[in-house]
């Protein structure tokens, strides 16, 4: 029979489905099964999701490896089906042809480690062999894969545990619900880290009680996004509150974080919370004159859905829709990940409430790019953030609310800017 160590099959997938070239989790499952299914003990996973597309992993199996690189926008995959012994690498190939619904496919079998051409030591491997097999776990198996917010040059990585709770393409974005190691659930749209459960409240935190404090008595509020719950869960902590508004786009959104996320989605049965799924854009546009005390702009980033959320028309629209001395706080991206998002939205604000009036608030979010993150301001009152000096208030309310990042240095020192920040909002 084969007078060799080892079989390998070089396989060529093409024609398969672009969305599954490019889903880590999806691929990762796939390639366990399919050694499982042709009977391998599976040691460990390791899959990654590369930018702009494109995944790449290895599972490791007691009889070698399987490995794969995707092409997702040319619908292949190069597939190695590397095995020893009796396990058939015929059956994982039928199995990841129809997971990844090729339409074509060309494989090479080569023999690996002719022993013709090898000499065998003198050295006895048994007692290893069973040393091994007493250590080996077959249901346990590591799992490594990786969720990756990105661009086309800089990136975080969070390893999850491959289980995706909640995957959904609603008709503006996809929405996903993952559990990570380190951040525990998290939401995910499209591939950009929204929120997880162990550091969403330096975010939503930071995007309420600076504004609320500055403000002092904000009773009627609109929240435009904030579809996790988040933003309402802090706001509403301020018994001096009596409305709020909140507009969410995206109806999958909430579904998803009240099932997975129900801490953050903490409040949406709060009977002063006035929710719409409906668009903010043309919520705003409509919204009558000098209604609201405090706007909140909690969107996501400037790419599909929340493209709008920076633009001139928008923010005018909002300018318009606060009161006097009303105060608009809305997610400012990073001045480390996406400068110009950054300071084009800062020179907006600076245009529409005026160059001393757009203040920005940095703080920390470990599981978005680069860690550094903004809220902006635009202030239509003299009421500015920075001067706010209401210390034994605000401690008391962190102390009673058991607050985990705001508090009243915070407050003042968010709103300190570098110097190369400083250089970014410069008009
Ligand atoms: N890259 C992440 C930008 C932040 C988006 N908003 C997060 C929603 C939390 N409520």
């Amino acid at each position: 029979m084969s007078h060799a160590l080892g079989n390998h099959i070089l396989v060529e997938f093409m024609g398969c489905d672009p969305h599954v070239m490019n889903d880590v989790a999806s691929i990762e499952r796939d390639m366990v099964g399919a050694a499982q299914k042709a009977g391998a003990t599976v040691i460990n996973s390791t899959f990654h999701h590369f930018s702009p597309y494109g995944v790449s992993g290895v599972v490791v199996i007691q009889e070698s490896h399987l490995a794969i690189h995707t092409w997702p926008e040319y619908g292949y995959a190069a597939v190695d089906l590397f095995t020893c012994g009796e396990m058939d690498a015929w059956i994982s190939f039928d199995f990841l042809k129809e997971c990844f619904g090729a339409k074509n496919y060309s494989a090479l079998e080569m023999k690996r480690g002719s022993v013709n051409l090898l000499t065998r030591n003198d050295f006895d491997i048994s007692s290893m062999r069973q040393k091994a097999s007493e250590r080996s776990n077959p249901e346990m198996y590591t799992r490594n894969v990786w969720f990756t917010d990105k661009d086309e040059s800089q990136a975080l990585s969070l390893r999850f545990t491959g289980e995706v709770f909640y995957d959904v393409q609603s008709p503006f974005q996809r929405v996903r619900i993952l559990d990570s190691y380190k951040y525990g659930m998290m939401l995910a749209l499209d591939d950009m880290v929204m929120t997880t459960i162990k550091d969403e409240f330096h975010y939503h935190e930071m995007i309420s009680h600076p504004a609320m404090f500055t403000h002092g008595n904000a009773k009627n509020i609109l929240v435009i996004g904030g579809g996790d719950g988040g933003t309402v869960r802090e706001i509403l902590r301020h018994e001096h509150v009596e409305k709020v508004t909140m507009v969410e786009i995206d109806g999958e959104v909430i579904k998803a974080c009240k099932e997975f996320l129900p801490t953050i989605a903490a409040a949406f049965d709060n009977p002063k919370l006035d929710l719409k799924v409906d668009d903010g854009i043309a919520f705003i546009k409509d919204a009558a004159p000098n209604s609201y005390d405090l706007i909140i702009v909690d969107g996501s980033d400037p790419v599909g859905p929340a493209e709008g959320l920076f633009s001139v028309s928008f923010y005018t629209n909002c300018f318009n829709a606060l009161k006097e001395g009303g105060i608009l706080i809305a997610q400012g991206e990073s001045p480390k990940f996406n400068e110009k998002a950054f300071s084009e939205l800062n020179h907006t604000l600076q245009g529409i409430f005026g160059e001393n009036n757009a203040p920005v608030s940095l703080f920390y979010v470990p599981t978005y790019p680069t860690g550094m993150w903004s809220f902006q301001y635009g202030l239509k009152g003299s009421a500015h953030p920075k001067s706010v000096s209401k210390v034994e208030e605000i401690e008391s309310f962190v102390a009673t609310q058991g607050l985990r990042y705001y508090n009243s240095d915070i407050h003042v020192g968010s709103f300190a800017t570098p110097n190369f920040v400083k250089t970014l909002l410069k008009k």
